[in-house]
Parts: C-alpha cells; structure tokens; sequence
C-alpha cells in the first residue's frame, strides 16, 4: 500500500488528522456521512437491544416458578411478540447495519457508500418505523400474534383488533429501509474499491457484508409480499390465507419461511465476518484458508434459500418434501463447519491477545457451535417432531443468535470503538462484561433444552407445578437476571469510555486492514488520498521498522474543501421523506372501529404524508450535487 508519508511537524500522533467536523444536533438531523449514520445506527440499535432485553427479562420473570401473574396472558402474547421482533428486526440487524455503515467504505478504501442521502434515509426509515412498531406496548396494544406472525390467527377473524395492524405495517416500514441499504452497500462494494482491492482482496468483513446485502435483496421482496396479502385480507377483505374461501394459511409459512431462515443467515452472517477480522489481529496471523471462509459463505447464503420448510415439518408436507429439506438443511453444517474450523485453525499456534474483543471472538466459536449441534438435531424429522415448538428450540434459537450474533457484535464494539470514537473501551470492565454474559447465557439457554425435552411448549405465559420444569425455569431466570447485570456493565464501560476512554491512536491492536491506516476518529474524508492496495493485509506488508508508527494516511486537521476533496453535503431531505412515508403508512390505521376495536384508514392523514414524501423526494432528487451551488 502506499500512503501519504507522515506530515513531519505531526506532534501528537495519536490523535492528528482525527474527526473534528459538525458538532450539534441539526448536523445529526441532516448528516449524509457514512460514519456517522453508523454511529446513529449504533446507539439506535442498542437503545432497542436493552428494549429487547427488558422484554425478555419480565418474561423470565414470569416463567421463574409455576402459576405466576405477574402478567396477563394476552399481555405475554404481545411480550414475546416484541421481544422476538425487536431483537432481530430493531436490534442485531441494524447493530449489524451500523458497522456495514461505519466499515465498508472505510475497508474497500473509499470516502464515502455510493448513495450517502439514500443512506441517511434509511437509517430515518428505521428509526421511524422502529417507534411505529414498539410504542404500542405502552399501551398494551402491541403485535401479538408472534414473531412469524402465523396465519390464519393474524387474519382478521382472530385478530379483529389494531395489534396486528401495528405489525404488518412496521414490518413493511422496516422492509423499505432495509432494502433501500442492501442496494447502496453492493453498488458501493461493486464499484467504489480503491485501486489494487480486488474481490479477493477485501477484508471478510465486507465479503460476508456483500454475502448478506444478496440476501438481503431477495428475501426481503418475499416477506413483502407476504405481508401485502396480509394487509389486503385485513383491510380489503381479500382472502389469501382464508382456507373456507379457497386461501391457504400454509402460503403464509412458505413465505414467511423463504424470507425467514436466509434472515437467520442475514443476522449471524455479519457477527461471522467480525470474528474473520478479530481472529487474526488477536492471534497476528492472517486468516487460515481466507478463499475457503469466502466460499463458505457464499455457499451459506446460496443453501440457506433451500431449507425454510424445515419449519415446516409438523404440517405435514409428506415424506418426499421431508426429506428434501432435512438433507438441504443438514448439508449447510459443512460450510458451517468449514468457518469454525477455519477459525480455530487461525487461533492454532498464533500470538495470542485475550483482549475483552478476542474473548467474545472465542465466546462466538463454542457458543454458535453448541447452537448448530442442535439445529443439526432438529434438522431430522422425526426429532423435530419431538423437539418443535418447545424450549428445546427456544434454546437453540438463542444459542444462535445470542452466541453468535450478540456475542460477535460485542467483540466488534470493543475492536471498533477506537476507530469510531478515538478512545479505547476500559478493558477491565469489559472483562467483567464478558464472564459474567458467557456464564449468565449458558444459566439462561442451557436448561431451557430439558424443560424443552420434557415437553415444556414455547410461547406459554405459565404452567403447573410438578412437571419437572421448575429447577430448570428457575435457573433460566436467575441467569437472565443475570444477563441484565452484565448488560448494565458494558452500556456503563461504553458511556463512561466515550468521555474518559484511553486516546487510541490510529492503530491500537495492530491490525491489518484499511480502516487503521487513518486517524481515530476518520476525518470526515476518510483517506487523504485514495490508498493502493497491493495485498490482503495492507498494514501488515509494511516494513517491520513502521509498526510503532506505521505511515498513516493523514493531512492534519485540513477539511475537505482546503483538501478539494468534494464531500456530499447535509441535508434534511432524506429525513423528511422518511417522516411522510411513515405518516403516509400510520394513516392506514389512524382511527379506530369502535365495534371490533379494529383499525380503519384515515385518507387525508395518508395523503398528507404522501404529499410530504413526494414533495420532499422531488426537491431531493432536484437539488444540484455540488455544495457551493446549494443552500440547505
Ligand atoms: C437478552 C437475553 C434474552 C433472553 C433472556 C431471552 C429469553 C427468551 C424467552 C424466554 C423466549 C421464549 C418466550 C416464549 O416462548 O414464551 C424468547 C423468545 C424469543 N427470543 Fe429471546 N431472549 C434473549 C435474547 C434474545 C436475542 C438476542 C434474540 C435475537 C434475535 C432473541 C430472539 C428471540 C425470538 C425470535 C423469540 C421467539 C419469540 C416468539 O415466540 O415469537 N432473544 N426469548
Ligand atoms: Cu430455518
């Protein structure tokens, strides 16, 4: 690689050429920059982690001995409901957007993704739609219906009330965001590489991003679609789930599933690819097999449209379909199996660092693993049979994507944070945080597999003494309370380390790739000049003798015009398109049918944000590119 030396009057490395740019709130409102909106995606997505999480935990506290009331059981139907939808559409999916946001660009050596205001407009989207979708709860009005939203217990005749109306249409709101950023990041990672960073080139991060943006585009249209039909039987009286007028409710589970098992693969794919970049720094060694991690997860995405009906095995599809979709399932554990192994041989005779990020790393390894043995079981029908729909899944699903996802993204916050915010994250309390979520999620999920085999069903808000689930239960809870302990510590180490955090420097963990050869925080430019990347580890080819002080790319504290460096500007529009697509939606359920307590359209509330919309998104599309020419 090579970079602009290091201005020779830089006194204090550390810090020099790092972010100083906008400050105050209308910045935020109007930001088009990449890193940023990473930043609003990050803390948007953790404030609904621990929304997520406070769902989970009255659950627990509920389900901690038999016949409790702490809750009503319509009350635990909207409690799981939300708690399952908040977790993977307003949690880990824009936990995982927040780092496509910060990173890619930063990866693949570029300034900035290839539509900056489309960017800021689906963050607004998902903030908006994320309020849409949770305030409900409040008024225990939420979705509660699950979250695969069955059909026909959705359909009006057994959910007449506004509840469902709230999911549906979130899920669509939702929907718009997430597409809107799976076309911006393949155009950027397709077109906007810095010289020399060819496909085989680019850190795994951005390949197992580029892997999910594919799924992304080609799930999302069918849980659409499927939720279009649900719409129009509930508000236009259509009926594509109602069997008695020549509907099936089974197309809803198809498509639901179609979307929903490359969705698995949407929320753990991301966490999969940190780890590809912790690993290796951690262990200063480069990937093992880099070409192989990439196929598996090519492989993984492309298998993972070929499964969904393994959550269909009770409906009884018959035995040919059966065993279709078990062997489809059981052959994904063999590029499954080829990342664990590929890590573990990364790690193997490496100089290893247990950073509180490596720790987490390792954490991912045994944890998802104990989650895939399971799937590996269930994946069998006649097991599944026994198993669906209890706690064994529930155990399952959580070893997944608590022990995968949650835990990669926690070790990507503590690797990340440096680059994001200058400082480093206090290691001591991260250790802290680490042992007491590995030991608290094991108490939490691990019993939760023997209640489950021992019959206990999911999605029950009690039950009766004496069935031998009352240890186990217990347990369970005393590890989520567990749980919200070790939450606590890390949200303080993060609030805490923003402000008192040690100063970073550009590369604090020696790591290989592109994002730490720039300042911590980046300027708002990025890369002073546009890098040339000659390897897979760019920082890593450098002399020995740079380590200490490798060659950044820096120009001190210059802004972007004194560099002639064209950066978009701020802007308001994307937000307020966002606002009237999300009124424009709310008007579908803006009053209320006294009689079956049922939503009903409001025109003019949804013509009002229509109008918002296209006005906004006229004068967008109209405003002139250059700054100088433009008044905001
Ligand atoms: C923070 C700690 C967590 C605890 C204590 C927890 C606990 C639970 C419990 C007890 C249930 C079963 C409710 C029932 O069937 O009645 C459940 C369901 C679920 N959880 Fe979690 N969970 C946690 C984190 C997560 C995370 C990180 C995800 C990630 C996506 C997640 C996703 C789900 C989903 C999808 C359901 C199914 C909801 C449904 O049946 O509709 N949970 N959780
Ligand atoms: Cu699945």
């Amino acid at each position: 690689m090579t970079t602009a030396a290091i201005t020779p009057h830089v006194t204090d490395y550390k810090t020099a050429g790092a972010y100083t740019g906008q400050k105050g709130i209308w910045s935020w409102l109007t930001t088009v920059d990449h890193k940023r909106i990473g930043k609003l995606y990050l803390f948007t997505a953790l404030f609904f982690f621990m929304v997520g999480g406070l769902e989970a935990v009255v659950i627990r506290a509920q389900l901690g001995g038999p016949n409790r009331s702490l809750v009503s059981a319509e009350f635990y139907n909207q409690l799981f409901t939300m708690h399952g939808t908040t977790m993977v559409f307003l949690a880990i999916m824009p936990l995982s957007a927040a780092f496509f946001n910060f990173l890619i660009p930063l990866q693949i050596g570029a300034r900035d993704v290839a539509f900056p205001r489309l960017n800021a407009f689906s963050y607004w989207v998902y903030l908006f739609g994320g309020i849409f979708i949770t305030v409900p709860i409040f008024f225990a009005l939420a979705p509660n219906g699950g979250w695969f939203g069955y059909t026909p217990l959705t359909t009006k005749a057994y959910s007449p009330g506004i509840n469902i109306d709230f999911w549906v249409i979130g899920l669509l709101i939702l929907g718009v965001s997430s597409l809107a950023a799976a076309f911006n990041f393949l155009t950027t990672i397709i077109n906007l590489r810095a010289p020399g960073m060819t496909l085989m080139r680019m850190p795994m991060f951005t390949w197992m991003s580029f892997v999910v943006q594919f799924l992304l585009v080609l799930a999302f249209p069918v849980i659409t679609i499927a939720l279009v039909f649900l719409l129009f039987d509930r508000f236009f009286g259509t009926n594509f789930y109602t069997v008695t007028a020549g509907g099936d409710p089974l197309l809803w589970q198809h498509l639901f599933w179609i979307f929903g098992h490359p969705e698995v693969y949407i929320l753990v794919l991301p966490a999969f690819g940190l780890v590809s970049e912790l690993l290796p720094t951690y262990s200063q060694k480069p990937l093992f097999g880099y070409a192989v991690v990439v196929y598996s997860g090519i492989l993984i995405g492309f298998l993972g449209f070929g499964v969904w009906a393994h959550h269909m095995f009770a409906v009884g599809m018959g035995p040919v379909a059966d065993t279709v979709f078990s062997l489809t399932t059981m052959l994904i554990a063999i590029p499954t199996g080829v990342k664990i192994f590929n890590w573990i041989a990364t790690v193997a005779q490496g100089k290893l660092k247990f950073t509180t990020a490596m720790l987490f790393a390792l954490g991912l390894i045994s944890l998802f693993t104990i989650g895939g043995i399971s799937g590996i079981m269930h994946s069998s029908p006649p097991a599944n049979l026994q198993q669906t729909d209890t706690y064994f899944i529930v155990a399952h699903f959580h070893y997944v994507l608590f022990g995968g996802s949650i835990m990669g993204i926690f070790g990507g916050i503590y690797h990340y944070f440096p680059k994001m915010f200058g400082r480093l994250m206090h290691e001591g309390l991260g250790k802290i945080h680490f042992w007491l979520t590995f030991i608290a999620m094991n108490l939490t999920f691990f019993p939760m597999h023997y209640a489950g085999l021992l019959g206990m069903p999911r999605r029950i808000y009690t039950y009766d003494a004496n069935q031998g689930w009352d240890l186990f239960n217990a347990i369970s809870t005393g590890g989520a309370y567990l749980l919200g302990v070790a939450i606590i510590v890390f949200i303080w180490n993060f609030l805490s380390s923003m402000k008192r955090g040690a100063i970073a420097g550009p590369n604090p963990w020696n790591a290989p790739t592109l994002e730490w050869s720039i300042p911590s925080p980046p300027p708002e430019y990025n890369f002073a000049q546009t890098p040339e990347v000659h390897s897979r580890y760019p920082m890593w080819d450098q002399r020995a003798s740079d380590v200490d002080h490798p060659k950044v790319n820096l120009t001190e504290g210059k802004s972007p015009e004194q560099m002639g460096i064209i950066m978009p500007y701020n802007t308001i529009k994307p937000l307020v398109v966002a606002l009237g697509l999300v009124v424009m939606f709310s008007g579908l359920i803006a009053s209320r049918d006294p009689a079956t307590g049922g939503s009903k359209p409001v025109l003019w509330v949804m013509f009002a944000g229509a109008a918002v919309m296209i006005g906004a998104l006229y004068s967008w599309l109209l405003s002139p590119l250059e700054p100088e020419h433009h008044a905001h």
